[in-house]
């Protein structure tokens, strides 16, 4: 039996507005995070692992060209010379400093006239019809795109050296949860959509689950939690990792999550250019699939499977059917979640109680991504849409999934079934975990 929500039903009027929003917010992220550094800034490669900012900001406009400009408006193209530049398979990241990219002036003005034309295929277009154009989905893709880059922007912010550039308010206090862990009943849960518009190609299809009764943290792992495991000599001990963990943390010489400093008795951080001591109730993060999995094993626990993670989060006990978010249907508003860089940093626990799932379990969507142990494959029955480099080339054990969202991450580019993924020895993204385990006969009811 499946039961999921039915397909929100809007005009293309609707969608039209909509758009115009989403793609809207998503630029203005775009110009704050390219706007507030210099030229020099804009260029220059902060990191091995990442693009100059100026890539990102013409891989999104040349991404936007080619799906609305070209595709869906069937115009001519605004620049098909720089398509090979902009195209992430053809150069990996490390190599497009050295590329002839448009520079800081330019990549701002072709991402402009892009976007103008785009506002007005928007205006022309059907937005049905073709799968495409159902539901502005392929508007609705490009939003999320911009986003994602938006997030890896932020990364890349805080890889970059020198003083601070981005300010937020900080956000809500946390609020002592009554539980540490919630029972999660076995048995089948609807898992991905089939409805949801903009849902990508890896989240569909809907399809059942069976899962075993498990029992899941109310909260992420805090930086706290963490230290009693750096404390306890987690780091040298080899037992609480996996082989290839071990490998991972003896190259990279790992003592403690990315951006931690020790300074005599005390942990310190660099946070988007503040060097602040580390805050023991905020969730860890910059930490790696690996030493996510070395700190469960440590602690007795495993990190969940995917399908735990996501029954955790959708499934609502009292009709069996799986929401599209923990809280239920709404799309996220500020008090569900920490999301869209409104803060630059996750909230402690307890911080958004009305963004709990019906079990109980808190902060899933927004703060932190979290690891799953699971590789990121397709679900029985994925079919690719629209293109193949979105999803399937990535299919495979090469990577972990992560899920939920972190503070960076803009509401149209996450909801319950939204699937990331990474390689498991990445620390620059946004991402800690929470902690499960089996439950047990007798707990299981
Ligand atoms: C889904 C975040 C893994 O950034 O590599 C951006 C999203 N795909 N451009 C990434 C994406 C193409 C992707 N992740
Ligand atoms: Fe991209």
């Amino acid at each position: 039996m499946t039961l999921t929500q039915s397909a929100p039903d809007y005009s293309p009027g609707h969608w039209r507005s909509h758009v115009a929003e989403v793609l809207t917010r998503a630029r203005n992220r775009s110009r704050l995070l390219t706007d507030s550094v210099d030229d020099d800034d804009l260029v220059r490669q902060h990191s091995p692992l990442m693009s100059p900012l100026v890539w990102d900001l013409a891989h999104v406009g040349n991404q936007e060209e080619l799906w609305l400009v070209r595709d869906v408006g069937g115009r001519a193209p605004v620049r098909r010379d720089i398509d090979e530049l902009y195209d992430a398979f053809k150069h990996p990241r490390a190599e497009r400093p050295a590329l002839p990219l448009l520079g800081p002036a330019e990549a701002r003005r072709y991402v402009s006239e892009v976007r103008d034309k785009v506002l007005d295929v928007l205006e022309h277009s059907p937005l049905e019809g073709r799968p495409l154009l159902q539901q502005a989905f392929a508007f609705g893709m490009v939003a999320q795109h911009e986003q994602q880059h938006d997030e890896t922007m932020l990364a890349t912010h805080q890889l970059r050296s020198g003083g601070a550039v981005l300010d937020a308010a900080l956000p809500p206090l946390g609020v002592r949860l009554p539980a540490a862990e919630v029972l999660v009943p076995g048995g089948p849960f609807t898992m991905g959509t089939s409805t949801e518009p903009w849902a990508l190609d890896n989240e569909r299809p809907a399809h059942d689950v069976d899962v075993a009764p498990f029992f899941i943290d109310t909260a992420a792992v805090t930086n706290d939690a963490f230290m009693a495991f750096i404390d306890a000599g987690g780091y040298d001990q080899p037992q609480w990792w996996s082989a290839q963990g071990w490998v991972h943390r003896q190259d990279g010489r790992l003592s403690a999550p990315g951006f931690w400093e020790r300074g005599g008795d005390t942990w310190w951080r660099v946070r988007f250019g503040i060097r602040e001591q580390v805050p023991p109730d905020e969730p860890v993060m910059h930490v790696s699939f690996h030493e996510a999995q070395a700190y469960a094993t440590w602690a007795g626990r495993r990190l969940p499977t995917e399908p735990e993670w996501e029954k955790a989060a959708r499934w609502d006990p009292s009709t069996g059917r799986s929401r599209r978010y923990p809280w239920g249907d709404e799309d996220p508003a500020p008090e569900h979640a920490n999301l869209g860089q409104r803060h630059l940093r996750p909230a402690a626990a307890g911080a958004y109680p009305r963004g709990a799932s019906p079990l109980g379990v808190h902060q899933l969507i927004g703060d932190v991504w979290e690891w799953t142990s699971s590789d990121f494959r397709g679900y029985p029955g994925f079919t690719v849409f629209p293109y193949p480099e979105y999803s399937r080339v990535f299919f495979g054990s090469d990577y972990k999934v992560l899920r939920g969202g972190s503070f960076g991450s803009d509401p149209v580019a996450v909801r319950g079934t939204f699937r990331n993924w990474d390689f498991p020895i990445r620390r620059q993204i946004f991402a800690g975990f929470r902690c499960a385990r089996d439950a047990q006969p007798e707990e299981a009811s």
